[in-house]
């Protein structure tokens, strides 16, 4: 069975739990980091040296880092549309998954903490405005991406998704200025009709879970 470490409210251990969820798999999912703290426990440090959420168990293999995780549970568990066998397929795929994870994410990650974490009189107005600037290039670029492609990276849902997908319910429900970007507003609709991205990448910043989001 799966074990994965990680508060549910971390967008990081959101990748894994959507996945999961997608793919019906068993699994326990155990609270630490924020809050919860334990990153700095010997056993935690044990598994992961780095003290980040989220830490994945499969029998004797320890994983960290959100997308190894996400490419070794799809790999072993998953299905050939999300991660595909064909090299070529697979590295169209991979190559969004890497965009998300060194343009998109960062950029949303440094807005969320800017905005969310730290408090209004603390905040620096030239780093956000910068950051907000990275974020809506990365949107529109994904907006362009989505105008001929009905997910991120091709016509179906895939890792890519997951890497990508999570942190645009951060994005559509910050309070910022977001321009006119209807492909991706039809992309985070579609994804907001997934049970799975409901139940665990809905959740408010807090850690509850979005009032309606989980459907029977
Ligand atoms: N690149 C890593 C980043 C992991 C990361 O930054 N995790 C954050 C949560 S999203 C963390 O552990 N923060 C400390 C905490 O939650 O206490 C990944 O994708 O797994």
């Amino acid at each position: 069975m799966l074990t994965i470490w990680g508060r549910a409210n971390s967008a990081n251990v959101q990748k894994p739990m959507w996945l999961i969820a997608e793919l019906g798999l068993e699994h326990e999912r155990i609270d630490v980091g924020g809050p919860f703290g334990g990153l700095d426990q010997p056993d935690f440090l044990a598994m992961n040296p780095n003290k980040l959420i989220p830490v994945m168990q499969d029998g004797d293999l320890v994983l960290w880092e959100s997308h190894a995780i996400l490419r070794y549970i799809a790999e072993i568990y998953g299905n050939d549309a999300l991660w595909p066998v064909d090299a070529e397929a697979r590295a169209r795929i991979d190559m969004w998954i890497e965009w998300s994870s060194s343009s998109w994410i960062p950029a949303m990650t440094q807005l969320f903490m800017g905005i969310i974490r730290t408090p209004a009189d603390k905040r620096d107005k030239a780093t956000l405005e910068r950051v907000y600037g990275a974020v809506t290039i990365a949107a529109k670029r994904a907006d362009s991406q989505l105008a001929t492609h009905p997910h991120i990276a091709t016509d179906r849902m895939t890792l890519a998704d997951i890497a990508f997908g999570t942190l645009l319910y951060r994005y559509f429900t910050l309070e910022i200025e977001r321009p006119d970007m209807p492909n991706l507003e039809r992309y985070y609709t579609a994804l907001t009709e997934r049970n799975a991205y409901r139940t665990h990448v809905m959740i408010n910043y807090d850690g509850l879970r979005v009032p309606g989001a989980e459907r029977p």
